[in-house]
């Protein structure tokens, strides 16, 4: 079995986490064929959320599939599984292979344009566990994928997400560090992240 990490993938983080970029994890066709089965065939949802007191669109189209019965909560929002399509499975396979990681649901969010984004957070729910291996894909068009460390403000940096690419994130990263898909100002077509994660309970 390969193991990627065993080929001197780089730390992209400075300190305080794990953060592996592996770039063309798909080719051009693989990715153009993800891209627009997942396009298709993902239940993809409007959801709301509540900021400042009132109920708006989340800036995004997302989905929840993993194995039954797992629930997550993020951002106010309890989901439900659907089950995995063969598409998704097929995806988890590959990751699982490559990292001999075990991820048991994915969260999915669809950029529509530029004008979509995913503000500040960490992946630090506690169905996540304390130090959680977090596998994201991206295909279709390529944004900016933001890190800023949550004690020293002077510790940034910006990775573009090109199609076909993976994002490990790991060890202490969600403790330290937030993330975020800031809105462009550059046109740009529909962008599909996966985020494949193992919930504890
Ligand atoms: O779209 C991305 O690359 C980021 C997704 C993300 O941060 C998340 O699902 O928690």
């Amino acid at each position: 079995m390969n193991n990627l990490f065993n080929q001197n993938q780089p730390n992209i983080l400075p300190c305080d986490g794990e953060l592996y970029l592996i770039e063309n994890f798909f080719s051009s066709i693989e990715s153009k064929q993800i891209y627009t089965t997942l396009l298709e065939e993902i239940d993809w949802q409007q959801y709301q959320i509540k900021m400042f007191g009132k109920m708006i669109n989340q800036p995004r189209l997302t989905a929840w599939y993993g194995e039954e019965n797992i629930a997550y909560s993020y951002s106010g929002l309890s989901l439900n599984a659907l089950p995995f399509t063969p598409l998704l499975e097929n995806l988890r396979t590959k990751i699982e292979e490559n990292f001999q990681a075990s991820f048991n649901s994915v969260l999915l969010n669809l950029y529509r344009n530029e004008k979509d984004s995913m503000g500040w957070h960490a992946d630090d729910e506690k169905e996540l566990g304390s130090s959680p291996i977090i596998a994201s894909l991206s295909f279709g068009s390529t944004r900016k994928f933001l890190l800023k460390h949550k004690q020293d403000k002077a510790l940034k940096l910006g990775i573009n997400l090109t199609p076909g690419s993976l994002v490990l994130m790991k060890g202490t990263m969600q403790h330290h560090w937030l993330h975020a898909i800031p809105k462009t100002t550059i046109n740009c077509d529909s962008r599909i992240n996966l985020t494949y994660r193992k919930i504890l309970f």
